[in-house]
C-alpha cells in the first residue's frame, strides 16, 4: 500500500496522533508519521510506553495508533492485557511481521514469527493482517465499538513516501547539578504525604479546569482513593490498578492531547524504574504541562516492601539530564507542598522526588467502581463534560 495512501485513511479517521519504536518493514510508515506536520507522533523508548502513550492520548480525546516491530509486541503485553483490555481503550496497533513463517529472517524473529497473530489474539486485540482493500473499515469498525486492534502488517505492506532526514546528532554534554542536595531522610509515609497536596489535585475541578492526575499502580492508587471525597467523585483522577510503570507514558499521552491542560503524575520509585526510559521521552519532548511526582519509600511496598535500587539512584539529576526543565529532592512535608505548588506554577517538565517512608493503613481498600467506570469519569472530565 502506498504510504500515502495509508496516512489519508488514517486521516479520515481522525488518527493523527500516536507513538512507536520502528521497525525496517515500517520504514516508509516511519518516515511518514515522523515528518507529516499534521501527525502528532512520538519516538517511544518502549513498546509498552507507545502503549501507554497512544492509551493516554485516546483518553483525552484523539483517535491514537501505536506502531511497533512483532518483537515489541512482547515488551507491550502488559500494557496491553492490564491498560487497553481493563479499560476498553481503542488504540490501534500496527504490528510488523518479522518472522512470517516460510519467509526467511533472521533467528530472534523465528519464534514470535510463529505466534504474532496468535499473541494478539490471545490478548484480546481484534487482529487483522493489514489488507489495503479492508483497512478502513476496520478501522471504522473498532473505533466505533470502542475496542482495541490490531493490524499484522507483512513485508512490504507499506511504500513510498519521504526518506527519512539525514540525522546529524549535534551531543550535548554537561554537568547538570539539582538545586536539591545532601541527605533526605524520610519523615512521613506516602498517603501523609499525599494529603497535604489533595487540595492543589483538585483545584479547579467544579470548572473543568482541575489538572489530570494520573495514579501509579498498587498502594498508592488505592490510598488516593480512599483519600478522595466520600462518593469518589474526584473525575479528574486516573487510579491505575496495572500497567505497572506506565503511568508517566500515559500523562504524557494526556498531555499532548491535551496541551493546556495541567498533568500530574504521582508515580513510584519502583514503577519509574520499570520504564525508565519515559523520562527520555518525556524530557525529549519537553512536556511543558507535565508535573511528574515520585514517592519515593526505596521498596516495591504494594508487593511486601521488597528494596528497589532508588537509594543509589538520583532521580532528580536524571530528570534534569534527560531534559526536565526542573529536578528537585525533598523529604518534608511543607518542603513537599511548597515544591510542588512552584513546580505546578511554572512550565514543566518538572520532576518532584518526595522521599518517603515504607507504610500503609492496615485496613486500605481497594476501587470500588469498575476499571471502565473509572475510565469514564475520566474520559468525560477532560472532555468537558
Ligand atoms: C509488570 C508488573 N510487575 C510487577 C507487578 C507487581 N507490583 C505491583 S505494585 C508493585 C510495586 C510498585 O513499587 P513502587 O512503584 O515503588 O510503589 P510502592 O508499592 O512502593 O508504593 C509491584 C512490583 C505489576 N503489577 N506489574
Amino acid at each position: 500500500m502506498h504510504i500515502d495512501d495509508f496516512g489519508k485513511v488514517l486521516k479520515r479517521h481522525g488518527l493523527r496522533s500516536g507513538a512507536g519504536v520502528p521497525c525496517s518493514y515500517f520504514t516508509p510508515l516511519v518516515n511518514y508519521t515522523t515528518q507529516d506536520p499534521e501527525l502528532d507522533y512520538l519516538s517511544a523508548s518502549s513498546e509498552g510506553e507507545a502503549v501507554a502513550i497512544g492509551a493516554g492520548m485516546v483518553a483525552a480525546g484523539r483517535p491514537a495508533f501505536a506502531l511497533m516491530q512483532n518483537s515489541g509486541l512482547g515488551n507491550a503485553v502488559n500494557p496491553i492485557t492490564s491498560l487497553l483490555y481493563i479499560y476498553k481503550i481503542p488504540l490501534a496497533l500496527l504490528v510488523s511481521h518479522r518472522g512470517q513463517p516460510g519467509r526467511p529472517d533472521e533467528p530472534q524473529h523465528e519464534l514470535m514469527g510463529q505466534i504474532t497473530e496468535e499473541l494478539a489474539r490471545l490478548c484480546q486485540l481484534r487482529t487483522h493482517v493489514l489488507n489495503p482493500e479492508r483497512f478502513s473499515d476496520e478501522l471504522r469498525a473498532s473505533l466505533g465499538d470502542g475496542v482495541p486492534a490490531a493490524w499484522v502488517c507483512r513485508k512490504g505492506a507499506f511504500e513510498g513516501g519521504v526518506k527519512a532526514p539525514a540525522v546529524k546528532a549535534m551531543i550535548h554534554s554537561a554537568a547538570v547539578t539539582p538545586a536539591s542536595q545532601g541527605e533526605f531522610a524520610p519523615a512521613l509515609r506516602r498517603e501523609e504525604a499525599l494529603h497535604l497536596v489533595l487540595p492543589l489535585l483538585s483545584a479547579g475541578i467544579e470548572h473543568g479546569e482541575a489538572p489530570a492526575v494520573i495514579s501509579t499502580t498498587g498502594k498508592l492508587s488505592r490510598e488516593l482513593y480512599e483519600l478522595d471525597d466520600a462518593d469518589h467523585s474526584k473525575r479528574n483522577r486516573f487510579y491505575m490498578v496495572g500497567s505497572m510503570g506506565c503511568a508517566a507514558g500515559f500523562g504524557l499521552g494526556v498531555a499532548r492531547a491535551q496541551p493546556k491542560r495541567k498533568v500530574v503524575v504521582l508515580d513510584g520509585d519502583g514503577a519509574l524504574l520499570m520504564k525508565l526510559g519515559t523520562l527520555a521521552t518525556i524530557g525529549h519532548v519537553r512536556a511543558e504541562n507535565l508535573h511528574h511526582v515520585v514517592f519515593d519509600n526505596g521498596a516495591h511496598e504494594s508487593t511486601g516492601g521488597q528494596p528497589t535500587s532508588s537509594p543509589s539512584i538520583d532521580f532528580a539529576t536524571m530528570a534534569l539530564a534527560a531534559g526536565y526543565r526542573v529536578g528537585e529532592t525533598v523529604s518534608e512535608g511543607a518542603a513537599f507542598r511548597e515544591a510542588f505548588e512552584r513546580h505546578m506554577a511554572q512550565p514543566g517538565p518538572t520532576l518532584l522526588r518526595m522521599v518517603i517512608h515504607v507504610g500503609a493503613r492496615a485496613d486500605l481498600g481497594r476501587p470500588k467502581r469498575t476499571p471502565q467506570e473509572a475510565y469514564g469519569w475520566f474520559q468525560s472530565y477532560l472532555a468537558g463534560q
